[in-house]
């Protein structure tokens, strides 16, 4: 009999490459889904046919314990979030409950449920925030820097908490920075590399960004979404950082970007105050050794590798 797992955010970047990787393995995978008057299935379209797509809302508990109940899953990943940064400041009430208490209902969902399932907390390196030690790796402190951040820091929490208040296997993936063609326009990524191709294709003239000092440990989704996998098939539960132990610039990444479309930066990156944010993560850069050691994973994309990708990517898309 192959596994079932259960997907929540399966829309989302991360849930697109997760479904595609379950599916390779043999699972029957479940999705959900939050109802919207437009669908909004553009990254999983190639494999709508092989998941199983349910309504649910991280804000509904009784959705979440329907959806696990129909489902009866071995393993479920909860990456549903509210997970853009600048908006978990104007957001940051919705924040907490996406991201915050959402991992809550879930766990207790499980708990009500099905409490033997393997459950996955989707946390994240902007709990470290304002880093209390480079590089970062399992035990070093967290201070987030924003709402989202510490939203996060109570979902790692209450993962933790979970597990050793009912014995449940549920495990906490402190994941940097990870990118690919799928990534939402908004994040810097996607946007720099969004923006080159539009420039390059004369559909733009310029592209705004806003502070390009900081420093992230960007990855490729691909490759995370086997660490998030690995850490739920071990003989115990616990906690992994995954990262490249490579950190970059936001200037560095728009230089790459420009330079492999034949552009010069400079003769087209405007920076707009209003994108500088009221607290700003410096530098991340992560110490995955454990999971180097423990899950055998490695990544398999270098950072050149996936910004080229993505430029690749996006021109494709546009051209005419
Ligand atoms: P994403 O592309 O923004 O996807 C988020 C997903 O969550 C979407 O499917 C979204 O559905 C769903 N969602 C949001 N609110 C929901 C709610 N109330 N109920 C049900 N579903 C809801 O994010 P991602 O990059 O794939 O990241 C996946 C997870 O990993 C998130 O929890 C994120 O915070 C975390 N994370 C990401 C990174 C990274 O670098 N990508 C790093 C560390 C941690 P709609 O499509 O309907 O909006
Ligand atoms: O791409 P970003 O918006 O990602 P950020 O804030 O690091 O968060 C992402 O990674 C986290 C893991 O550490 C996830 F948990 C989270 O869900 C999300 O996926 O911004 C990266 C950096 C920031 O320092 C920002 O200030 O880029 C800088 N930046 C400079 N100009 C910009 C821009 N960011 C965005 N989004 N847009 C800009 O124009």
């Amino acid at each position: 009999m192959g596994k079932t797992a259960l997907v929540t955010g399966i829309t989302g970047q991360d849930g697109s490459y997760l479904a595609e990787f379950l599916l390779s393995k043999g699972y029957t995978v479940y999705g959900m889904v939050r109802r919207s008057s437009t669908e909004n299935f553009d990254r999983i379209e190639h494999i709508r046919d092989q998941v199983i797509l349910r309504q649910g809302d991280l804000l509904d508990q009784l959705s979440l314990l329907n959806l696990i109940e129909e489902s009866n899953p071995d393993e479920i990943y909860n990456l549903a979030a509210q997970s853009f940064v600048p908006t978990s400041w104007t957001k940051p009430l919705l924040t907490g409950e996406f991201t915050g208490l959402g991992v809550t209902r879930m766990l207790e969902a499980v708990r009500a449920v099905k409490s033997k399932a393997r459950f996955y907390q989707a946390s994240s390196s902007e709990m470290f925030g304002l880093v209390q030690e480079v590089p970062q790796k399992e035990t070093t402190p967290f201070y987030p820097r924003s709402p989202y951040g510490v939203a996060k820091v109570y979902g790692h929490f209450i993962t933790v908490n979970y597990r050793e208040s009912y014995g449940m296997y549920a495990v906490s993936g402190i994941l940097f920075n990870h990118e690919s063609p799928r990534r939402g326009k908004e994040f810097v990524t996607r946007k720099v590399t969004d923006g080159v191709a539009r420039i390059k294709l004369g559909l733009q003239k310029e592209l705004k960004l806003g502070n390009l000092e900081a420093k992230r440990d960007w990855g490729f989704a691909g490759d995370y979404v086997r660490a998030m996998w690995l850490m739920l098939q071990q003989d115990k539960p616990q906690d992994y950082v995954i990262a490249t132990g490579e950190t970059h610039s936001v200037q560095e990444l728009v230089e790459i970007a420009f330079n492999h479309a034949g552009l010069n930066w400079k003769d087209h990156v405007k920076t707009d105050p209003t994108l500088i944010r009221p607290a700003e993560v410096d530098l991340l850069i992560g110490d995955s050794s454990k999971a180097k050691r423990e899950l055998g994973w490695k990544t398999e994309v270098s950072f050149e590798g996936l910004v080229k990708m993505m430029v690749d990517a996006d021109i494709q898309r546009l051209k005419p």
